[in-house]
C-alpha cells in the first residue's frame, strides 16, 4: 500500500515545503521552508499539516477534535462584512491636497491656513446602484469621497460627480434608492435604471428632472474616474476666526479634462473589462501617473443668496459657474493605491458630519439627513461604534477622549479617570478657542413638515443643463433617455416621463416619443412653477467643451500582423509615449507576431482579450497578407468598426486597407481616418487623437 503524503494532490512532499513570495515587481519566486516563516493558526499556535483535515484512517470521518481546521473554516465564514447600502462598488487611493494660499478670510480650518501645506487624503469613487461586484461603466451617479486626514481631525467631502441630486429632502431617499435598486421580487436588474420601478419613482417626482438631465448625459459614463468632476452638491459654510460666514460650494476638477465613453461602447466594455475603472486608476498610479484634480470653491454670502435665481438650500440646483467664478484653492493628488482593499478601500467609512472646526453645514434638508445616515450606516456595516479604531478610519492627528470599551475596542486607555471634569487633573478638557463651534444662525419658526415655495421650480435648470450642451451631447441624452425608457413595460410611466421632457424641451421630448413608438404627444406635465427659458446656458456644463488639450493619460491600441513595419510601430510608440499617453500592442495571437524585418513585437492582448472599446484611438499596423488574414476573424472587424462607429481616430497601414474595408469602414470616410504609411503624419494622428473623438461622424447619423 502506497504510503500516505502530506498533499492532497499527492503530489510528493517536498512541493509541500516550497512557497510563493512576491517580488517588489509584483513577480512571484518560489522560496524554501527553511526562508520562510512558519504557518500559524491565529492563537499562534505552528502548524503542521494545512493540507489534509484530521480524520480516522485515511478514508474514515473528519474530526471535531481539528482546531486548525474549525478555526480556518470559521474564519472564512466570516469574511464578509455587508457591503454599502448604496455606493458598495468603489475603488479607492491614497493622496494628498496641497493648499495653494492661506483661505484664512474664509475659513479658520487648519487645512486652508498655510500655502504649501500638504494633508493626507483618501479618496473612494464608486458607481450607486450595482452591488459590490457589479461592472464599472454602468450607467449611474459616481461618488467621489474624500477623506482629509487634517491636523484638527477628520474632514470627508462626501462627493458625487453630479453636482444636484434626484431628491429634495432627505426622507427621500429609501423611495429613489430602492427604485434603482433590482425589484424585490425578481432581483433583477442589476447596476441599471432602465426598468419600470425607477422610472415610475422618477416620473412621479419632478424635483428630480434636473438630476435626470445629467444621469442621462455623458456624465454617468465616464471614461475613467479620473477624468470626471467632484461636486459636494450642497452649500456648505466656511467660518472664520472672527466666526464670520461664507457660503460655499465644493467643486473638483480634473487636470487632464474630462472625458465619457459612449453607450453602445460602455456596453461592451461592461463584458469586455468589468474592472475597466480599477484597473485604469490602478495602472495610472502605479505606472507613476498620478491623477490630480484642483479643488474649486464657489464663495458668497446672503447677499448673493438671497439675490440668486434659485434657493441655495436647494440640491437640486446648481449655480453656473459663469454667474459665480469657481475659485482654485489646491489640488489633490493620488499616488498610492491601498496595500489591502479590504482594509482600506472596503473599511473607509466617510461620514458627512466630520467637518473641521472652519467648515460647517447649511440647512440644505438633504445635508441635514444624511449627518444622520453616514455614523448610522458605519455601525450596521463596521459592527462596532470603535470603527475608528480602524487604522484608514482613524485621525492622524493627536486625539483624546473619554470614549471606552465595546466590541472590538483596540484603543484602550490606561489610568483611573474616565471621565471630566474630575479633581486629579487628569484627561482632556474641552477648548472654547480651538473646538469647534457651530456658526450661531438664528433660526425661528413654526415645527412644520412643508417643502419650501423656493424649492418649487424642477423644470428651468433642466432646460438650461440641456440647452448647454453641445449637439453630440444633446443627441446622447436623446439615445440615453428612449434606451431606458424603451426598457420601461408600463406605458403610462412612459407617457409620464415624456410630459415631463415637454417642460424641459420639446424636440428632446418628441425624438424620445418618437423613438417610443408614441403616436402622439401627452399634454405637458403640470409645473409648479412655469419653466424658464431665460436662463443663459453654461458653457461649463459640457464636457466636449471642457476636454483635455492633450492626449495625456489616454491609451492607444494597436493591432498587428505579422509582417508588421516595427520601425512604424516604434515611431508611433515614441510619439505616444512623448504626448504622455500609453500604447499596447494587439496580435492575433498574445505571443506576438514577427515583424517583416524578423524582428519580434511583443504583444499584451489576442484581439479577443483586446477590443477596440478598451482604448481611446487605435491604429492598424498590418501587412497586407496580415490584413487579408485577419479578415475572416470577427473579433478584428469588431476592432474596426467599433471603433470606428464610437467616433475614435483609427490610424492605418495601406496594407490594413482590406480589413477596413471588410469591416464596412471607408479608408477615406473622414479625417478621423490617418493614413500612417508616411511616418510624418504621426503628428497628425497624435494631433486628431487629442480631439477624443471625431463626433461629426455620429452626427451624419440621423436617430
Ligand atoms: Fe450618500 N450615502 N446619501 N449621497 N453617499 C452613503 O454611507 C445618504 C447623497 C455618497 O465611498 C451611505 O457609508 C442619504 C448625496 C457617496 O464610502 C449612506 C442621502 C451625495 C457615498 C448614504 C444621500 C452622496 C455615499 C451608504 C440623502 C453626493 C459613498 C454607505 C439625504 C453629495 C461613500 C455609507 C464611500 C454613501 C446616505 C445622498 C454621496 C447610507 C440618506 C446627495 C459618495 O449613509
Amino acid at each position: 500500500m502506497a504510503k500516505p503524503t502530506r498533499q492532497s494532490s499527492g503530489k510528493p512532499a517536498t512541493i509541500h515545503d516550497q512557497k510563493l513570495v512576491r517580488g517588489n515587481g509584483g513577480e512571484l519566486h518560489q522560496i524554501a521552508e527553511g526562508d520562510s516563516e512558519i504557518l500559524t493558526t491565529a492563537q499562534g499556535g505552528p502548524v503542521a499539516d494545512d493540507q489534509n483535515t484530521l480524520r480516522i484512517g485515511q478514508r474514515g470521518p473528519s474530526l471535531i477534535e481539528d482546531f486548525h481546521f474549525r478555526e480556518k473554516i470559521f474564519h472564512f465564514d466570516h469574511e464578509r462584512i455587508p457591503e454599502r447600502v448604496v455606493h458598495a462598488r468603489g475603488y479607492g487611493a491614497h493622496g494628498f491636497f496641497e493648499t495653494y494660499e492661506s483661505l484664512a478670510a474664509y475659513t479658520r480650518a487648519d487645512i486652508f491656513q498655510r500655502a504649501g501645506e500638504k494633508t493626507p487624503a483618501f479618496v473612494r469613487f464608486s458607481t450607486v446602484a450595482g452591488s459590490k461586484g457589479s461592472f464599472d461603466l454602468a450607467r449611474d451617479v459616481r461618488g467621489f469621497a474624500v477623506k482629509f486626514y487634517t491636523n484638527e481631525g477628520n474632514w470627508d467631502l462626501v462627493g458625487n460627480n453630479i453636482p444636484v441630486f434626484f431628491i429634495q429632502d432627505a426622507i427621500k431617499f429609501p423611495d429613489v434608492i430602492h427604485s434603482v435598486k433590482p425589484e424585490p421580487d425578481r432581483a433583477f436588474p442589476q447596476a441599471q435604471s432602465a426598468h419600470d420601478n425607477f422610472w415610475d419613482f422618477i416620473s412621479l417626482t419632478p424635483e428630480s428632472m434636473h438630476m435626470v438631465m445629467w444621469v442621462m448625459s455623458d456624465r454617468a459614463i465616464p471614461r475613467s474616474f479620473r477624468f470626471m468632476q467632484g461636486f459636494g452638491v450642497h452649500t456648505f459654510r466656511l467660518v472664520n476666526a472672527k466666526d464670520e460666514s461664507t457660503f460655499v460650494k465644493f467643486i473638483w476638477k480634473p487636470k487632464l479634462g474630462m472625458q465619457s465613453v459612449v453607450w453602445n461602447e460602455a456596453v461592451k466594455i461592461n463584458g469586455a473589462d468589468p474592472d475597466f475603472h480599477r484597473r485604469d486608476l490602478w495602472n495610472a498610479i502605479q505606472s507613476g501617473d498620478f491623477p490630480e484634480w484642483e479643488l474649486n470653491l464657489q464663495l458668497f454670502d446672503q447677499d448673493f443668496a438671497d439675490s440668486f435665481d434659485f434657493d441655495v438650500l436647494d440640491p437640486t440646483k446648481i449655480i453656473p459657474e459663469e454667474i459665480l467664478a469657481p475659485v482654485p484653492v489646491g489640488r489633490l493628488v493620488l499616488d498610492r493605491m491601498p496595500d489591502n482593499f479590504f482594509a482600506e478601500t472596503e473599511q473607509v467609512a466617510f461620514m458627512t458630519q466630520n467637518v473641521p472646526p472652519g467648515v460647517d453645514f447649511s440647512n440644505d434638508p438633504l445635508l441635514q439627513g444624511r449627518n444622520f445616515s453616514y455614523l448610522d450606516t458605519q455601525l450596521k456595516r463596521l459592527g462596532s461604534p470603535n470603527f475608528t479604531h480602524i487604522p484608514i478610519n482613524a485621525p492622524k492627528c493627536p486625539f483624546h477622549h473619554f470614549q471606552q470599551d465595546g466590541l472590538m475596542a483596540m484603543r484602550n486607555p490606561v489610568g483611573r479617570v474616565n471621565y471630566q471634569p474630575n479633581s486629579f487633573g487628569e484627561g482632556p478638557r474641552e477648548s472654547p478657542q480651538h473646538g469647534f463651534r457651530s456658526f450661531a444662525e438664528a433660526e425661528e419658526g413654526q415645527k412644520v413638515r412643508l417643502r419650501a415655495e423656493s424649492f418649487a421650480d424642477h423644470y428651468s435648470q433642466a432646460r438650461q443643463f440641456f440647452n448647454s450642451q453641445t449637439a453630440p451631447e444633446q443627441k446622447h441624452i436623446a439615445m440615453a433617455l428612449s434606451f431606458e425608457l424603451s426598457k420601461v413595460e408600463t406605458t403610462v410611466i412612459r407617457e409620464r416621463m415624456v410630459s415631463h421632457l415637454l417642460n424641459i424641451d420639446e424636440g428632446l421630448a418628441e425624438t424620445v416619443a418618437d423613438k417610443l413608438g408614441m403616436k402622439q404627444l401627452p399634454k405637458p406635465a403640470d409645473a409648479a412653477v412655469a419653466p424658464r427659458d431665460d436662463l443663459e446656458p453654461s458653457p461649463a456644463l459640457s464636457i466636449i467643451r471642457n476636454g483635455p488639450d492633450s492626449f495625456a493619460g489616454r491609451k492607444v491600441g494597436v493591432l498587428v500582423s505579422p509582417g508588421a513595419d516595427a520601425a512604424l510601430l516604434k515611431n508611433l510608440q515614441a510619439a505616444i509615449e512623448k504626448e504622455g499617453a500609453v500604447m499596447e500592442v494587439i496580435a492575433p495571437k498574445v505571443g506576438g507576431v514577427e515583424a517583416a524585418d524578423g524582428s519580434l513585437i511583443a504583444a499584451k492582448h489576442m484581439i479577443d482579450g483586446g477590443p477596440s472599446v478598451l482604448f481611446d484611438a487605435v491604429a492598424l499596423i498590418l501587412s497586407e497578407e496580415g490584413a487579408e488574414r485577419l479578415t475572416g476573424e470577427a473579433a478584428a472587424r469588431d476592432f474596426v468598426a467599433d471603433a470606428f462607429a464610437h467616433c475614435k481616430f483609427i490610424g492605418f497601414t495601406s496594407g490594413a486597407v482590406p480589413l477596413l474595408q471588410k469591416a464596412g469602414v471607408d479608408p477615406e470616410a473622414d479625417e478621423g481616418m490617418i493614413g500612417l504609411d508616411d511616418p510624418k503624419a504621426i503628428t497628425g494622428f497624435i494631433e486628431g487623437c487629442r480631439k477624443l473623438r471625431l463626433w461629426s461622424r455620429e452626427m451624419a447619423v440621423k436617430l
